[in-house]
């Protein structure tokens, strides 16, 4: 049996069903194996969006799958990819061909040092140095990404492995792991501090962050606690439709009041990270106290004191507080309840308004209005990327279910996009054929993985993507304001400038897909219902906004030092 076959049998033996990336030296025969072994390879354009095709895989099916790249330049265009899985605690594993062992330190092709390049954006990496180690070294990733925090991987194999061979017998028979981390929870007298500091507290909220959406039981048992309780709470980004938006205590519309004014946080799953402004004044006041279920101890005390740290997988650990409050429950009528409501409907009409506007070109909040409407009667994956666009889409979009939407998440990267969505596609076809993706992305993040557009074509999945096209990033110049300038235009076009009007529609049906460009709200509306009836290909729809629509004046942005 050779090293091609071997790994690839090891990788389904363990359950991997998907296998994302670029083949060349030296792993088109371990491109090849995989299909014979019934894997479903998936070939994209650029290792970047096949890293994180395969991380929105492992994030979907909650098992990991794989990103299979060449050696050198191959390896490198998937760490960003690695790291931004890492920091999401998303499952994936990369297999990076290498130049062969004999060569090492004599300038062979592609040479580079793969396993300390992707050291430090993985929780493990090995290189394979024998075809008897690889069932180890595969259980042992597979293991790595999946148990305790969820993260990257990486194996490096030598081209001379893959095709060397040795006797089927001499290769080590190992356990299929279960693909569920084993769990703990909090002893029960934490669980009663917490419940004692919930009781007394007079302006708490409850914090929802993507830690719930692994866990097991985690989006039901948040669902039952809230309701149980009847807390406030609202969800990080990452952690929306954990809970449905449309839950009546969420108070997300009022997220910076609420986190200003709150003198209890509970976090469930969430981190104190630059996304919750690090638990700090004058975001947070200045007394809250802090309760806290999280996976990981080292969350704890971070930037902020924890005046009650759960120890747990969330799931169980909301399980027991539920049962443990016995009928108790936040009692609704008073001031806290009352302000956060006034807060919220405030700025719930403050961008209806918005959203109500016609005139063109359309702002962001008008723009969504069609596409957020079309999105009420269906059962949507959503991916969102952008600047403005990701922000507003975060209010737009309405989340009901857990793992529908996929954003830039906690790196803030930019080109995960179409990467995404191919694997959302292949996913909701394989697993969940009722769902519809849609991608709605900036122009600029746009164009950093546009060309998966032929990929999502190739494999004739019907996945829709809307621009908002305004010329730039956060914002561009007019068609004409452009036009006319002359002289020297690496100095004159402002930096966040792209190209204006362009007609990535055409883009798309040059690669096989169907396009349309339009402007107003009917137009939307319409092209989103004729995207409908395409089943088999892409679809783009390119809005051209105004360039110049900025968000709803706003106290806190997400960056706190800049003002984008
Ligand atoms: C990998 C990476 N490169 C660059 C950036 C910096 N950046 C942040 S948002 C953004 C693009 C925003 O423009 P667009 O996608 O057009 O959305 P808009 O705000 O215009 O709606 C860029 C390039 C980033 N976050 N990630
Ligand atoms: C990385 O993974 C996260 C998970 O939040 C995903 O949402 C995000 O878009 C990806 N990109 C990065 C690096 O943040
Ligand atoms: C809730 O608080 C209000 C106002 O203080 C009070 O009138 C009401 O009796 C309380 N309800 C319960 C169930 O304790
Ligand atoms: C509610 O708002 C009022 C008016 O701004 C303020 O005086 C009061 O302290 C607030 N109460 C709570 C519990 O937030
Ligand atoms: C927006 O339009 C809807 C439907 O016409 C209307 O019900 C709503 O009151 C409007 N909202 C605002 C703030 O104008
Ligand atoms: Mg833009």
């Amino acid at each position: 049996m050779d090293g091609a076959t071997i790994i690839t049998k090891a990788l389904k033996d363990q359950g991997v069903e998907y296998v994302f990336g670029v083949v060349g030296f030296p792993i088109i025969e371990v491109g090849m194996a995989a299909q014979a072994q019934g894997l479903k390879f998936v070939a994209c354009r650029n290792e970047q969006s096949a890293c994180y095709a395969a991380q929105a895989m492992g994030y979907l099916t909650r098992k990991p799958a794989v990103c299979l790249v060449v050696s050198g330049p191959g390896v490198l265009h998937t760490i960003g990819g690695l790291a931004n899985a890492t920091v999401n605690c998303w499952p994936v594993i990369c297999i990076g061909g290498s130049s062969d062992k004999d060569q090492d330190g004599r300038g062979g092709f592609q040479e580079w040092p793969q396993v300390e390049s992707a050291r430090t954006s993985c929780k493990f990496v090995a290189q394979i140095s024998s075809l008897q180690s690889i069932p180890y070294l595969v259980q042992k990733a597979i293991r790595s990404s999946l148990y305790g925090r969820p993260g990257a991987v990486y194996l490096d194999l030598p081209g001379n492995i893959v095709l060397s061979t040795c006797e089927e017998s001499t290769i080590p028979v190992v356990d299929k792991i279960p693909l569920w981390s084993p769990v703990s929870v909090p002893p029960l007298p934490f669980i009663n501090d917490a419940l004692t500091l919930l009781k007394q507290a007079k302006r708490p909220l409850v914090i929802i962050g993507k830690g719930a959406a692994w866990s097991e039981r985690g989006s039901l048992m948040s669902q039952q606690f809230l309701t149980r309780t009847q807390l406030p709470w609202l969800p990080t980004p990452g952690g929306k439709g954990i809970v449905s938006d449309t839950h009546p205590n969420n108070v997300n519309a009022a997220r910076s009041f609420a986190l200003r004014n709150a003198d209890l946080v509970f976090l469930i799953g969430a981190r104190l990270n630059w996304m919750l402004h690090f638990g700090l004044p004058p975001r947070f006041n200045k007394e809250c106290k802090i309760i806290q279920v999280d996976l990981v101890a080292e969350e704890f005390h971070q930037n902020i004191k924890t005046d009650v740290g759960l120890l747990g997988d969330i799931g169980e650990t909301l399980a027991l507080m539920t049962r443990e409050c016995g009928d108790w429950a936040w009692n609704k009528s008073n001031e806290w309840t009352k302000n956060l409501s006034e807060n919220r409907d405030k700025n719930v009409r403050t961008v209806e308004d918005m959203a109500n506007q016609s005139e063109t070109p359309l702002n962001y909040f008008a723009a969504y209005q069609p596409i957020s409407k079309w999105m009420e009667d269906k059962d949507v994956l959503v991916v969102n990327e952008g600047a403005n666009t990701m922000d507003i889409g975060r209010t737009m979009l309405k989340s009901v279910l857990p793992r529908r939407r996929l954003d830039a998440g906690t790196f803030g990267t930019m080109g995960v996009g179409q990467g995404y969505a191919l694997a959302a596609a292949l996913y909701c076809r394989d697993y969940s054929p009722k769902t519809r993706v849609l991608v709605v992305q900036g122009d600029s993040a746009f164009g950093f993985s546009a060309m998966e557009i032929e990929t999502i074509a190739r494999y004739r999945l019907p996945v829709t993507t809307v621009i908002l096209n305004n010329n730039g990033i956060y914002r561009g110049l007019k068609h004409e304001d452009q036009q006319s300038l002359e002289g020297d235009l690496t100095q004159l076009l402002p930096v966040l400038s792209l190209s204006t009007e362009c007609r990535y529609d055409k883009m798309a049906e040059s690669l096989g897909g169907k396009g349309w460009l339009v402007r107003t709200k009917d137009e939307i509306t319409n092209a989103l219902k004729e995207a409908d009836n395409e089943k088999g290909r892409p679809t783009l729809i390119n809005i051209l906004i105004a360039t110049d629509a900025e968000r709803k004046p706003q106290k806190d942005h997400w960056l706190t030092r800049s003002n984008q």
